[in-house]
């Protein structure tokens, strides 16, 4: 047998180097390179392996927690064809990378995580950074990942990677199963070395399938859906993925079908598209949620359902309704009871385009569908043109940044009160437009996450919509933006805190209690003193960036113009009217209030809890 001898660390790069995908009838290499910090606990391991691969392109980031963050905007935006390996040292540095561990799984979106780890000889424990179970020298800080990882593995020896990789490689190639991966790496496994088979380094393609429903139960949803008077389709993110929104428009325009989309599925129709009705669910519009609230057949494709969608499964009132949804990942496909067709979006919706050539929604449904996007447009020019003085509305932010931007560029953010405006007001051109990190909404996502868009797709202008409380949690990759040359427009919305978490705590009687940004008042001992001196910009600045702060839309609008023109990351800081909101429509969101209180506003707002919960529906 041919071997070469290699570190079990220059195995895994080589290794990696030498893998490809293949979809329809486009291939690619699937790593663009690695991310990541070194420490002890991976320098003279992957960090030497990776000095003798300079053609396995590393990029030192700020913290570990954002290389996964970039790597999950570079794979969404690539429609998961091709993603970033993520190195880390032992202890902090690995732990830092579960948020983004959690993040890329619950996204569904394929990372590799390599986490560096103690000793596997033990003779010198404890190291640094260890953490040394009182039970079992067995456990360390690395067994955290596996909660949030779909694969898990401990390398002890350097052949167990001839095992090991390619079932890395199954997972994080596999549509339905795909997610964070993680291979804890003992610092001294990494370093040891072994004369692996050389075909472990050959060329290897992985093809991504398209598969079919089952006949029988493709024949059951055709059925369902001629039975229907009043369907409507959910777009998720699997529309994207599969790459199935021309399928999606044809299937729509013949049939007559409602299209609302969810925050992963936002773009997968443009948004004059006569059947896009836009968000759907808690942060949805009211053209969908009135749709969505009489419906007698809902259509899922590529969703999660997740309570956001559903308004806590409160959306759906028709008392008949069923559920047909099309999705690649058989978890999803079986939620709320429905004709489960687990297979590939596009093919199953080009069927569905054949199989029902005959059937159109009626005259009715059609009148009422055109009505409610004509009022629905009305309401996203008022809100974006409310004229609020002196300081402006977020719907006018948005509506300013809507008008700047291109009809390719992309809209990145992730937590905050803007998630909820942009998924009702931003109006998509085309797919990959808007980047929403909605299934972990991690704070300090938007900036590395921004970056990974950018590297995946360096035409587009890229747009970061990022909180003063997000800003304040991961500023720091604006220098990695600025030593890699990854262009960003950051805006940054000051408005004294958190004004998500705020409203919601007044909605539920806290008063907004903990989430503004104020000094320490030495009267009355509470955080209810000035507001924090905190200037964005000179932050920024102090990064890298080019900074500007305006307090009006004109001012705005001029700062973005220049933002454009520029050559470097921008931010643009606004301060706004944290009290002029978008409202709700036909929405709801379960948030439990406290069933105790000596606050009145607590107990009435317990009582609105209890009479909006009677709303909620199994769909069983
Ligand atoms: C890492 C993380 N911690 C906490 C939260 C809970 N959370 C959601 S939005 C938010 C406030 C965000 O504040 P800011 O970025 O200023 O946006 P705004 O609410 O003002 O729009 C918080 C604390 C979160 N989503 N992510
Ligand atoms: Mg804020």
């Amino acid at each position: 047998m041919a071997t070469i001898r290699l570190t079990t660390a220059q195995a895994i790069i080589r290794f990696l180097k030498n893998q490809f995908v293949q979809w329809d009838d486009q291939e690619t290499n699937f790593f663009a390179g690695i991310l990541g910090i070194f420490g002890h606990g991976n320098v003279a391991g992957i960090g030497q392996a990776l000095q003798e691969n300079l053609d396995f392109p590393y990029i030192l980031v700020r913290n570990e927690q954002s290389a996964v963050h970039l790597a999950c905007g570079f794979t969404k935006m690539k429609n998961r064809k091709q993603t970033f390996a993520c190195t880390s040292s032992i202890g902090p540095g690995a732990t830092n990378m579960i948020t983004g561990a959690a993040l890329a799984t619950i996204n569904r979106l394929p990372v590799l995580l390599l986490p560096g780890d103690i000793f596997a000889r033990r003779n010198v424990a404890p190291v640094l950074q260890q953490l040394e179970s009182f039970s079992t020298q067995d456990i360390g800080v690395n067994d955290a990942f596996k909660p949030v990882s779909r694969y898990w593995d401990r390398i002890y020896r350097p052949e167990q990677i001839i095992t090991a990789l390619p079932e890395v490689m199954r997972v994080l190639t596999s549509p339905s199963n795909t997610g964070a991966v993680t291979l804890a790496l003992p610092q001294d496994v990494q370093t040891e070395a072994y004369g692996f088979p050389k075909e472990l380094f050959d060329r290897r393609t992985w093809y991504i399938p398209r598969p079919s429903a089952d006949r029988t139960l493709f024949e059951k949803a055709i059925t369902a859906i001629r039975g229907s008077r009043r369907p409507l389709m959910i777009a998720g993110g699997g529309v994207l993925y599969s790459e199935a929104s021309e399928a999606l428009s044809r299937f729509a325009s013949q049939t007559g079908i409602p299209v609302a989309e969810t925050q992963a599925g936002k773009g997968s129709l443009p948004y004059h598209h006569p059947q896009n009705m836009g968000a759907i669910g808690a942060t949805g519009t009211l053209a969908a949620n009135r749709l969505a609230f009489s419906a007698d057949l809902v259509i899922g494709i590529g969703t999660r359902y997740s309570d956001f969608t559903t308004a806590s499964k409160t959306i759906f009132q028709n008392p008949d309704i069923q559920f047909v949804n099309i999705n690649i990942a058989e978890f999803d496909a079986f939620k709320h009871s429905a004709i489960p067709l687990t297979a590939d979006a596009r093919v199953t919706l080009d069927e569905l385009t054949s199989a029902l050539k005959e059937y159109r929604v009626d005259k009715d449904y059609q009148s009422q569908i055109a009505e409610l996007k004509i009022a629905w447009e009305a309401e996203v020019d008022r809100l974006f043109h409310l004229n609020n003085q002196p300081l402006p509305a977020q719907s006018e932010v948005i509506g300013a940044i809507w008008e700047s931007a291109g009809e390719g560029d992309v809209l990145v953010s992730a937590a905050g009160s803007h998630p909820g405006d942009l998924h009702k007001l931003w109006r998509t051109h085309t797919p990959n437009s808007y980047h929403l990190e909605y299934g972990y909404s991690c704070m300090g996502y938007e900036i590395p996450g921004a970056m990974g868009v950018k590297i995946a797709d360096p035409k587009r202008e890229v747009y970061v919509f990022v909180g003063d409380g997000t800003y304040l949690m991961m500023p720091s990759e604006i220098a990695t933006s600025v030593q890699e040359g990854i262009k960003l427009i950051l805006v940054v919305v000051d408005n004294h805190g958190f004004a998500s978490i705020g409203g919601l705590s007044q909605s539920l009687g806290s008063a907004g209690f903990g989430t503004h940004f104020r000094m320490r008042n030495q009267s009355t001992g509470q955080l209810d003193g000035e507001y924090l001196p905190i200037d964005f910009a000179a932050n920024a600045r102090s990064l890298g960036a080019y900074a500007t702060t305006v307090t009006n839309l004109d001012d705005f609008k001029q700062a973005l113009q220049e933002a454009r023109n520029a050559d470097k990351t921008c931010v643009v800081v606004v301060k706004t009217d944290r009290e002029v909101r978008v409202p709700g429509y036909d929405s709801w969101w379960d948030v439990a209030v406290a069933e105790e209180s000596t606050m009145e506003n607590v107990k009435w707002a317990r009582k609105e809890y209890e009479e909006a919960r009677k709303k909620e529906r199994n769909y069983l």
